[in-house]
């Protein structure tokens, strides 16, 4: 399995984030990435290598211009009226608002961010290209022959969607190298998701498309942060009908249950038949990690890897959450080992 590993993600270090009520440490750390590259490492799973840059134009194919101007500029216009500290949002256009767009740095951190636990630092735009960057070399690798490939990336992706950050991410990293393999291929992709959280970015992104098959396993949003989207009638819509598939799960979902959903989402994706499956690879659904509410131990992972290899297709792991700081490596390398075991 080769892995693609760039250390500029250390350059996204957010100080804090809004929990509930209180401003906490991020859990979203550099720490995170340091535990799965020792363990990816020590399973021996591959070679670990740097990635290739690839420039704006895949960007450009997931993200709007405009969104990405703000990503990349916003945190010298916050520097230069803020100070040294994070930037977070703290007002937004509801429903009811008007739609132009703002010209404030506050208005406009609202306008393209949903929630107040995605802080933008000095670091952040480096960080996320780099992210962006290692993802599509990991796609090389598999549009190279390789059976399997890991891009070891944070900050994660999957609640970016085409203008909106939040949920730790900015740019989408799966949708991105989904998009790219779309575009130098014209074959179909299968996108699992499997991160605690629905990914609402990877979703809305591809919605309305017949080409890019969606499936999620995911705490239920009724009770589960995006809150907002995820639910199981969402099916998709126009060219996209029947080719987004849901699995919300209450909290402390036995894991059996959690192998079932993950068994239908299999069956989907194997009905669809893609040219390659892209893996949106969150452990936070461990039992012991600190903001989820799911009950997987370290063991299962491994399974989770060995069904994946079973769907017998070409395969893109690519990080997404985790915040059981020191056990998610071992979880990611799990699901890794299972997966060549078994491929
Ligand atoms: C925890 C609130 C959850 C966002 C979680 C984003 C996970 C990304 N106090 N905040 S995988
Ligand atoms: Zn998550």
């Amino acid at each position: 399995m080769d892995i693609i590993f760039d250390e500029r993600h250390s350059r996204h270090a957010g100080r804090v984030e809004l929990g509930a009520g209180e401003l906490v440490p991020c859990f979203e750390k550099p720490e995170r990435a340091e535990f799965v590259l020792a363990a990816v490492r020590s399973a021996g799973l591959g070679a670990i290598e740097p990635p290739e840059a690839y420039g704006p134009e895949p960007l450009k194919r997931v993200h709007s211009e405009p969104y990405l101007d703000f990503l990349r500029t916003a945190w010298q216009e916050w520097k230069a009226l803020v100070g040294d500290v994070d930037a977070l949002p703290s007002t937004w256009p509801v429903p009811g608002f008007s739609d132009r767009v703002p010209t404030s740095i506050f208005a406009r951190l609202g306008y393209y961010c949903f929630d107040v636990a995605t802080p933008i630092t000095e670091g952040t735009w480096e960080a996320a290209t780099a992210a962006a960057d290692c993802t599509l070399t990991a796609l090389a690798k598999i549009r190279a022959g390789a059976r399997g490939a890991f891009a070891l990336v944070r900050p994660p992706g999957h609640h970016a969607a085409r203008d909106l950050y939040g949920g730790y991410c900015y740019l989408n990293n799966a949708a991105i190298a989904a998009q790219h393999f779309v575009d130098e291929t014209r074959e179909r992709v299968a996108i699992l998701d499997v991160d605690y959280h629905h990914g609402n970015g990877t979703q809305s992104i591809f919605y309305d498309r017949g080409d890019v098959l969606f499936t999620s396993l995911h705490g239920d949003p009724n009770q589960e942060f995006p809150f907002y989207l995820g639910h199981a009638e969402e099916r998709g819509a126009g060219a996209g009908k029947g080719t987004n598939r849901n699995f919300p799960m209450p909290w402390g979902t036995p894991v059996e249950t959690w192998f079932e959903a993950l068994e239908e989402a299999c069956r989907a994706i194997e009905d669809f038949a893609p040219g390659i499956v892209i893996v949106s690879l969150g452990v936070d659904t461990f039992k012991g990690d600190p903001i989820s509410q799911f009950l997987l131990e370290s063991d299962d992972y491994t399974r989770l890897g060995e069904r994946i290899a079973r769907l017998g297709r070409p395969t893109l792991f690519v990080l997404e959450g985790g915040y059981a700081v020191e056990e998610i490596g071992v979880n990611v390398a799990n699901v890794l080992g299972g997966f060549d075991a078994s491929a």
